[in-house]
């Protein structure tokens, strides 16, 4: 079968904070249908959308509370049609966020399950505690206990997340063929496939203690568990071979072998995944604590799995993660040059490319100055518990700031005109100051913006078999420097990317096929940040 999503970019968008059509200060559908010639424009080829169904928003619409519905917020079913058809008409294939490991407390099947006699009890995991305690000694990805206690049954539930995503049972089947009636009513729909969250998760193998660990202990009961494996077969048998479609796991944790088992294609379960090592480069344990970030470390790690496995899902940023310049680049002296030069680097590795809204322009991680501006679940999750362990008030703040999630939530800046033509009513979170300089629509009159660039190496990538297909050598990898090659039997390209504030030297020849400082002749030193694609090898 042809894989169509060896060959796109993608691109996620995360919907409340994309385009606001209506003045509720929340994006929607609209908006997303209004912008899609402007995604074509760029060279998107795929489009992920982050969940737009009904949703109380605990966790803003990771919470799902009807699968088969549209939130209001975002608009109705017939735009969601009209969007999906819109994006065909432009050959925008669009994937869905399928959010399974849990659902929200206020979804019929949970609302249900609360009645022990109810057949929906069995569709979550409900416990007795013991001698008082809770079932056992497992902690959430939350920063927050993962069992919550239910008066009525005299019961306790389980959720990895928050106490309103309780987690489904999937060692119940008739929750695994509910979950395949969804996936085939958005398939039905024209969806050309999902991002499956936290998919290595769902299958908890058993519920005893877990070894005490620093984060999530209770894991190895169930982090890619054989149960996961044949659920995922069971899904691609049942439902997803019978679509022109892909899947794309959210597997956290994972390593190089867990990842290979997913993912090999011989095994018929996902398509592609997200890993996370690379994200993790910056940080010491847990994302909370954050460490210089060592760009040597990073492109090790990004090798490790080039070479791991036949095909990754490439990403620096998403919805979760701070913005990629402000982390692996400079967002104060470099920030175009480095938007670019990252720009390359992702664009240029083996594997499907996903491009987070506002990474196109470079955007920054959020400026706040308070709480009172942070509005996700898991940061006032992580604030509590850093108050309740006497973190000083100063580093608590420091690592909000740095590590939350709302770095990349903040809306997308398209003008430079109010509230940077995100919304014409109050944004639901606060909009990045910088939006004045940073925007679409100064950066689409702007031949040398990082979103002409951006434009620039997706039409590259999409007409360039090499950099759609050919295999991954590593060249070098030094301290501020990485060189790598991509080739098949025709050719070869080198890619050099500096990470460094000052001029790096690397011998090469080659003709540049595209640089981020636009120059036809390479004299073997890069200026800052710079990244460069040279025709042919330059050898080890
Ligand atoms: O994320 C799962 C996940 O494990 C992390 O990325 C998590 O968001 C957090 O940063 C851990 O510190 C998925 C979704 O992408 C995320 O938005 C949801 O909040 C989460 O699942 C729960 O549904």
């Amino acid at each position: 079968m042809n894989q169509w999503w060896r060959d796109r970019v993608a691109y996620q968008i995360y919907p409340r904070s994309f385009l606001d059509s209506d003045g509720n200060g929340i994006g929607d559908l609209r908006g997303i249908i209004h912008k899609l010639p402007y995604l074509k424009e760029l060279g998107i080829g795929i489009l992920w959308l982050s969940p737009v169904y009904c949703s109380p928003n605990d966790d803003n619409g990771y919470d799902i509370s009807d699968y088969r519905d549209i939130h209001p917020d975002f608009g109705t079913m017939a735009e969601m049609d009209k969007l999906l058809d819109l994006a065909k008409k432009l050959d925008i294939r669009v994937v869905m966020d399928l959010v399974i490991n849990h659902t929200s407390d206020e979804h019929e099947w949970f609302k249900k399950s609360r009645d022990p006699e109810s057949p929906y009890r069995d569709y979550y995991i409900w416990r007795p505690g013991r001698n008082g305690r809770k079932p056992n000694n497992w902690t959430s990805f939350f920063a927050e206990d993962c069992w919550e206690y239910d008066e009525h049954s005299g019961e306790y539930y389980l959720h990895l997340f928050s106490k309103k995503q309780p987690d489904l049972n999937f060692r119940n089947p008739k929750v695994l063929e509910e979950i395949k009636d969804i996936m085939r009513f958005w398939l039905h729909k024209g969806v050309s496939g999902f991002r499956c969250e936290v998919i290595n998760v769902i299958f908890k193998e058993s519920l005893e203690d877990g070894r005490k660990r620093m984060i999530l202990t209770g894991r190895e009961h169930y982090l890619t568990r054989e149960g996961t494996h044949e659920i995922l077969r069971e899904l691609r048998r049942d439902v997803l071979s019978r679509f022109d479609c892909f899947t794309v796991g959210e597997t956290v944790m994972v390593t190089p072998k867990t990842a290979f088992d997913l993912s090999d294609p011989s095994r018929k379960e996902l398509d592609m995944l997200f890993s996370f090592e690379h994200m993790d480069t910056d940080a010491v344990i847990v994302k909370w604590f954050r460490t210089r970030f060592r760009p040597k470390k990073f492109c090790n790690v990004l090798c490790k799995w080039q070479t791991a496995l036949d095909w990754n899902a490439n990403y620096f940023e998403n919805h979760d993660q701070p913005r990629c310049v402000s982390r692996f680049g400079d967002d104060r002296d470099y920030r175009s040059e480095s938007a670019k030069m990252l720009c390359v680097l992702l664009l240029s590795l083996r594997g499907t490319p996903f491009i987070y809204q506002g990474q196109e322009i470079g955007m920054t991680n959020f400026d706040f100055t308070s709480m009172e501006q942070i509005r996700d679940v898991e940061s006032f999750n992580v604030y509590r518990l850093a108050t309740r362990l006497h973190f000083p008030k100063a580093f608590r703040w420091h690592m909000i700031q740095q590590s939350g999630r709302d770095n990349a939530r903040t809306p997308m800046q398209w003008s430079p005109g109010r509230n940077a033509g995100f919304s014409s009513g109050t944004p639901w979170i606060g909009i990045n100051r910088n939006y004045t300089d940073i925007n679409v629509e100064t950066q689409e009159k702007n031949p040398s913006s990082v979103l002409a660039f951006y434009q620039k190496m997706i039409r590259l990538r999409n007409k360039t078999k090499l950099l759609k297909s050919g295999g991954f050598r590593c060249v070098k990898i030094r301290r501020k420097l990485f060189v790598f090659e991509r080739f098949n039997e025709s050719g070869s390209i080198t890619v050099i990317i500096s990470f460094s504030k000052k001029a790096v030297r690397f011998r090469a020849s080659g003709k540049p096929i595209l640089s981020t400082c636009d120059r036809s002749e390479y004299d073997g030193i890069l200026r800052p940040y710079e990244a460069i694609l040279l025709q042919g090898r330059v050898g080890g």
